[in-house]
């Protein structure tokens, strides 16, 4: 046998990859007379290594990057680096280090692994958000969303992590006990004085996914994120009376023994409150009201003899946090503020309380309360021994108390002229009514908050903000773009932003008056570096006065194809949608979107199915994989072993045994044969070979890369049968060249090397896509199951046009089953055309 020298991929790849680095093979230019495809994943944090995870993302997307560039696409696959942030802090501290070198020298590393990776990467584009000609862009945007009223300071309390010594975003913080996401210890509240950007402007028109072609768990995510709810507000009078005579007059039946009444207080005038309900077609059933503790109205309306409870109670509820006050589960507790509201709908007079179920922060920071309905209300109308009337009547209702609070649909009861109405349909008539009568109006609330992006701390971009005591807060010119981050400023962690103590930093001049300033010492949220970092592709470090370069964002944008983790649906998926849409706004880009699809991949876990970590000892490194088999292997077991979207536990066999399917292939179209003849016949050849190039485009389309491979495979099984037969012939020459270049996107170096010892001409990558041709591609014979009493026996192969007839006798003629049948008559025979035969005994 004659072999030629075997597949050796650590002499073949970086020979390639240092061939096509020289070609500037990938180099992504403007192309006016090709379309363009441009396909985005995820930047890495330069952490320190890439891991399987980062190559699980990364690889597979660059095959389908790859295979848009071979169907004809002008293709940009850029790559860069999140650079700021936290972790290269904490690191530099751990190490004495500084934030600069310790992330500089990650990425020279990474980048590296990257290159190892073989990905079509145009590093002419790569863009580092750390570096100030990025960073200078970033603050840009600080500057546009200020100007145009996107970006405010108010104090606000915020989430603070006492060992990061920072204030954390509402994403940040997990679980229960609300502890910070990188080092888990349960945050405290703080009131500091920050930057927030208006998303909320932008809440309606975030919940509008119909422009964009999202993985329905994303957008579900995006949905429940965004919080919207559809209701109506009310307005409701504290009776004036009430609050004068306190509650002598009325006596709920809940209220406790009351006190001496303050004859020397003055009753204050009547006061409205507007409460928000998701259900004003139960505005019949409250029964009271509650405010949040902080409301303002509580100290205005509760009674002097009751001022002291509720103050101790407003000042333990605002310790609280606010996922444990809205838990359904959980105690309820108040006080009751001695003052009545009137419901505007019937004129019933109802106890007003506070209780830390109800929040400040949402909707008015008031609610009509609905016993009967509202599982919270009741549980608290059942402590406080209040009227739980029923207004919307369940299924098969006796008339009597409700054993718990309904929340379904029914039938309007004791609600004037809306008895009988079906609810909830009839929210909109009661609105339509509420309007009418001027009491209410048809409202809508949203959950998502403000963008809070101040942060205490060093490794970020500094807000371009100046103090002045004359001026006020003055924005920094954007000719003085960037506001550079000093190399020298202590960065140990206070809780209090660095830049506070760095002079040279804080003190400045004035940009409108001239005299002496100080400068914002807070840094920008990372999460605004990759807010926009698919522009700063287009044009890495731009000099101009936009961030890219406006021909070339005209050509590349929107990107077409983000692809990435699941677990930025909310924070990064979320922020970028907004940048666009005031970039939109601001008349920077003409579209509405910055993504127009995404496709997240799975995870991969430890070969004992649990998450990588270095601690369970279960980590898969990259590197050594590339070393051992090569990157071809590592890209195509990636891309073979799981569903993309899914992932799944590594198998090392799994990675031997696309190794061995390189080599084979290799062999198989490198080698002579073993032997020449047999009867394998080309159009055999050829219909294996359009079927996989019509599997294969489809599977590429639909990420299904491990099907994709598995086609492949299958392929070469049939080039081997054909071999011996067909080595010499046109159609095992294009079978070869078209194998090649389906394997290319995914293993593009062993696909380069062998095109070119086979003479094809450099390179495979240049070629087009293979066109599938449906007359070659189609069976001239099927497969016909034969069952006894529905039982499978056996499969056999007739030809396509074979009718009924020829179906039943074929079977019948089967030497397996004549066996079976051992001479019994047939009952029945049963045809299931082109499909099956059914013997019936
Ligand atoms: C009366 C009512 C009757 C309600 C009923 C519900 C059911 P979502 O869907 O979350 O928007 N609510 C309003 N503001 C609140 C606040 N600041 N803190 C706590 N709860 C608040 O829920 C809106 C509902 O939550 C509102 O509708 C209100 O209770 C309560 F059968 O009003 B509802
Ligand atoms: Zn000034």
């Amino acid at each position: 046998m004659l072999k030629t020298e075997k597949y050796n991929p650590r002499e073949i790849e970086p020979r390639w990859q240092k061939k096509w680095a020289e070609d500037a093979l990938y180099r992504s230019s403007v192309k006016h007379d090709r379309p363009k495809y441009y396909a985005l994943t995820m930047l890495p944090y330069p952490s320190g290594d890439l891991h399987i995870g980062h190559w699980y993302a990364m690889a597979p997307a660059d095959a389908r990057a790859r295979f848009m560039r071979l169907r004809g696409y002008n293709v940009l696959f850029p790559m860069g680096f999140d650079a700021f942030g936290l972790p290269a802090e904490n690191a530099a501290i751990k190490r004495g280090s500084h934030p600069f070198q310790w992330t500089m020298a990650n990425i020279d590393r990474m980048r590296n692994q990257l290159k190892s990776m073989g990905a079509i990467f145009d590093w002419e584009r790569e863009a580092i958000s750390c570096l100030p000609q990025y960073y200078k862009w970033t603050q840009w945007f600080f500057l546009k969303l200020f100007e145009h009223g996107l970006a405010y300071k108010r104090y606000s309390p915020v989430d603070f992590c006492p060992q990061c010594h920072t204030t954390l975003a509402r994403e940040q913080v997990w679980g229960e006990d609300r502890h910070c996401e990188r080092c888990e210890t349960p945050v405290v509240r703080k009131e500091l004085n920050q930057w927030f950007f208006k998303i909320t402007d932008y809440a309606e028109e975030l919940l509008d996914f119909s422009k964009i072609d999202w993985p329905e768990r994303v957008v579900a995510m995006q949905k429940n994120w965004i919080g919207q709810s559809k209701g109506a507000e009310v307005t409701f009078k504290i009776t004036p009376q009430s609050v004068g005579s306190s509650e002598s007059r009325v006596a709920s039946p809940g209220s406790p023994a009351m006190a001496s009444v303050g004859a020397q207080y003055i009753a204050p005038k009547p006061k409205d409150f507007t409460i928000f309900t998701t259900r004003p077609d139960t505005l019949w059933g409250v029964s009271f009201m509650v405010l949040a503790p902080e409301h303002p109205l509580v100290a205005e309306i509760t009674t002097p003899e009751r001022r002291g409870e509720a103050e101790k109670y407003a000042a333990a509820a605002s310790r609280q946090t606010e996922i444990a006050r809205l838990a359904a589960d959980r105690e309820k507790t108040g006080v009751f503020t001695g003052a009545y509201a009137i419901n505007p709908v019937n004129g019933v007079e109802v106890p007003v309380y506070i209780a830390d179920y109800v929040m400040m922060g949402y909707g008015t920071g008031a609610i009509m309360a609905v016993p009967a309905h509202d599982e919270r209300d009741y549980v608290f109308a059942r402590k406080f021994n209040l009227p739980i009337p029923v207004v919307i009547a369940p299924p098969d209702w006796d008339g009597g108390p409700l054993a718990a609070a309904y929340d379904g649909p029914g039938a309007m009861v004791n609600s004037g002229e809306f008895d009988g109405t079906l609810a909830p349909e009839s929210k909109e008539k009661v609105i339509t009514w509420l309007e009418v009568r001027n009491i209410g109006k048809a409202a809508v609330n949203y959950r998502l908050r403000d963008w809070l992006i101040s942060r205490q701390r060093y490794w970020g971009a500094p807000i371009p903000i100046v103090y002045c005591r004359e001026c006020g807060t003055v924005p920094v010119p954007y000719k003085d773009l960037p506001v550079l981050l000093p190399q020298d400023a202590e960065f140990l962690p206070t809780g209090e932003s660095p830049l506070k103590y760095n002079d040279g930093f804080r003190k400045t001049v004035c940009p409108k008056c001239g005299g002496p300033a100080e400068r914002e010492t807070d840094t920008m949220d990372t999460f605004m570096c990759s807010s926009w970092y698919q522009y700063a592709y287009l044009s890495p470090y731009r000099k101009g006065t936009l961030p890219f370069d406006p021909e070339e964002g005209k050509y590349w944008l929107p990107v077409d194809l983000y692809t990435g983790g699941v677990e930025h649906a909310c924070m990064h998926l979320i922020y970028t949608r907004f940048f666009t849409k005031a970039l939109r706004d601001l008349g920077v880009v003409p579209f509405d979107e910055p993504m127009l699809a995404l496709r997240n991949q799975g995870i991969i876990l430890g070969e004992d199915s649990e998450k990588m970590s270095k601690s369970r000892g279960n980590v898969v490194a990259p590197d050594a994989l590339v070393r051992k088999y090569g990157t071809d292997s590592v890209r195509a077991y990636l891309m073979f072993g799981w569903r993309w979207e899914q992932g799944g536990p590594w198998v090392s066999q799994g990675i031997e045994g696309v190794y061995r399917f390189l080599h084979r292939s290799w062999d198989l179209l490198l080698s002579k044969p073993e032997a020449s003849g047999g009867s394998f016949h080309e159009r055999g050849l050829r219909r294996k070979l359009h079927q996989t190039i019509r599997r294969s485009t489809r599977d590429m389309e639909d990420f299904a890369f491990n099907t994709y491979i598995a086609g492949l495979m299958e392929l070469t099984n049939t080039m081997r049968e054909a071999k011996p037969s067909l080595h010499a012939s046109a159609a095992w020459r294009e079978a070869a060249r078209t194998f090649l270049i389906l394997l290319a996107p995914v293993c593009p170096h062993i696909a380069e090397e062998i095109w070119d010892r086979l003479g094809f001409g450099y390179s495979v990558h240049n070629q087009a896509w293979p066109e599938f041709d449906p007359v070659l591609a189609a069976e001239d014979e099927f497969e016909l199951v034969i069952q006894i009493n529905g039982k499978i026996r056996e499969k056999i192969l007739l030809p396509v046009g074979a009718g009924e007839a020829e179906a039943k006798a074929a079977a019948l003629a089967e030497p397996g089953i004549q066996t079976l049948l051992r001479g019994q008559e047939p009952k029945k025979v049963i045809y299931v055309p082109g499909r099956l035969v059914n013997i019936v005994i």
